[in-house]
């Protein structure tokens, strides 16, 4: 396979990108053994479709993690869901959507609206640009996702209600999980890749906001995300 370039938020937390999606797609990626190089870059517009991540592949820049996992699973021949069920494949479809269309909401609102999460946007800024530019670079950042969760009717709701619904999520998932090692199956699903994308991030960053923190209040949930962390290749494509 030809070589593969995947533009990503900086590391951060401990992860190997602040980026949900990119952690989600470096996660895929990794379950099928296909190779990488990740590149830095801190400024979504860059990308294809104005968001993080999007890859470089045969000179083409491609957005989007479900576009992208879609193509790249096409040429690998690697489908993570080969074994499941249809209604497996159905409740870990539904899982995915939730997370990547609800709770990222969540995460979003208390990165970029919590208090907790507007500073540490400031210091994570304070790594990017120039001391004068550090407050009207992160004010400008929280801003423009204020606006985006108001435009998608999330910011509009009080905090209590936006934490409510954001361990709502959390609820579900834990009940679906169960006692099983994954979300829909003793082997990991697109569910359990987009919910490693969208929780480890939460669950490892340092601010005391609330969706956060009840994640850090569930052992199940913080071993079920360590598992997912440690998961290896299934299978080895060749380069
Ligand atoms: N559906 C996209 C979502 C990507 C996305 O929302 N990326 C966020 C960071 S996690 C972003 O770049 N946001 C910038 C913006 O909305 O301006 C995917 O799966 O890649």
């Amino acid at each position: 396979m030809s070589k593969l370039t995947v533009s990503t938020f900086s590391p951060q937390w401990g992860l190997q990108t602040s980026g949900p999606f990119a952690l989600k797609l470096l996660k895929w990626l990794d379950l099928a053994g296909i190779p990488y190089d990740q590149v830095f870059e801190d400024i979504p517009s860059r990308g294809p479709k104005g968001k993080s991540p999007w890859i470089e592949l045969d000179g083409q820049r491609i957005g989007d993690s479900e576009a992208i996992i879609e193509l790249m699973a096409q040429r690998s021949g690697f489908d993570i869901e080969r074994d499941l069920s249809a209604e497996q494949r159905a409740v870990s479809h539904a899982l995915r959507r939730m997370i990547e269309e609800h709770f990222h909401m969540v995460l979003e609102w208390e990165l970029f609206v919590h208090p907790a999460g507007v500073e540490a946007v400031r210091t994570m800024a304070a790594r990017m640009v120039p001391g004068a530019l550090v407050g009207p670079a992160a004010a400008m950042f929280c801003r423009h996702f204020r606006h985006q969760l108001r435009a998608r009717g999330m910011a509009r709701h009080s905090a209590q209600t936006i934490a409510a619904k954001g361990k709502a999520d959390l609820d579900a998932v834990e009940a679906i999980l169960g006692d099983k090692p994954f979300i829909v199956a003793n082997r990991p699903s697109m569910a359990d890749v987009s919910a490693y994308g969208l929780l480890a991030p939460m669950a490892a960053w340092p601010m005391r906001t609330p969706v956060a923190d009840s994640i850090k209040s569930r052992p199940r949930l913080l071993g079920y995300l360590q598992r997912v962390a440690e998961v290896r290749a299934e299978q080895r494509v060749a380069a």
